[in-house]
């Protein structure tokens, strides 16, 4: 039995939700409200002592890493493949993913909370309950971004960097996609799932901007969204809620965050 704990929005679940789904496999829902905190619950830290969600259990074992368990369910369930049978293709897939891990990813923290979840915090907590949640997070770069980005919004110090990744970003996977359908080669694999989610992100945040004048990024990110996969995997999660902030706060930020990045 496959059951994962997860949170609707989150981009880290989307990818492992994603694989799932393009594996048609079934799982049960553990799902967890990041900002009651539930990720912070002695239980949950027991299996997940980073404090973070997506947490895999598969027959009473647990993985952690979204990464390593989307690699985890290919390596379990292997039809259909999802990584290139190519060795070199398969390292190409590696490095994409890689880039999430070391440094994308917690830019996309960055640019959400500072520019729309920290409105979410502050709807159902005071201040100092605020400051005790960020106190909590078990690693202490994620804890220092977040006092910043979710007490400062736009003026958080890690702003610029975060918009300056995510416009290069986007003319890496232009440049790759003129040698290539996809991330890894002539396949879809593991990696345009894992970014998947991250573009879902930008377009929410209103950054769309981004690749207006890209097509080739244009045309990947439709195809994406045309999958069945992600349609289960991403849409059908969709927090409407969620949405509508991002909508509003992303279109009021938009003049700085499009200064940023020129
Ligand atoms: N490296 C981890 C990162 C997981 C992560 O940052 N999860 C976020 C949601 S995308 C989370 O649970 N945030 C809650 C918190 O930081 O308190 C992974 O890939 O699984």
């Amino acid at each position: 039995m496959l059951a994962l704990y997860h949170n609707d929005m989150s981009t880290c679940a989307q990818k492992v939700r994603f694989t799932l789904a393009e594996k048609g496999l079934e799982w049960d829902s553990r799902h967890m409200n990041l900002r009651a905190g539930d990720q912070q619950k002695p239980d949950y830290l027991a299996m997940n002592p980073n404090g973070v969600v997506p947490t895999l259990v598969h027959d009473g074992r647990v993985t952690i890493e979204s990464t390593v368990i989307m690699e985890y369910l290919d390596d379990a369930f292997p039809a259909p493949p999802l990584r290139p049978a190519d060795a070199w293709e398969q390292a190409k897939m590696r490095q994409w993913m890689k880039k999430l891990d070391e440094g994308l990813h917690a830019m996309t923290g960055v640019i959400s909370s500072s520019i729309a979840f920290r409105y979410q915090h502050f709807a159902i907590k005071s201040e100092d309950e605020v400051r005790a949640q960020i106190e909590r997070i078990p690693d202490p770069s994620k804890r220092a971004r977040q006092f910043e980005n979710i007490l400062k919004g736009l003026d958080s110090k890690f702003l610029p960097g975060a918009v300056a990744a995510f416009a290069k970003l986007i003319a890496d996977i232009d440049a790759r996609l003129g040698e290539a359908d996809w991330l890894a080669g002539g396949a879809f694999s593991l990696a345009d799932i894992a970014y998947a989610p991250y573009m879902v992100r930008l377009d929410h945040l209103q950054m769309h901007w981004l690749w207006a004048d890209r097509p080739s990024v244009a045309d990947w990110f439709a195809r994406l969204r045309a999958r069945d996969g992600f349609k289960a995997g991403i849409e059908a999660w969709f927090n409407p809620d969620y949405i509508a902030l991002m909508a509003e706060k992303g279109a009021e930020a938009r003049p700085r965050i499009e200064a940023l990045a020129a």
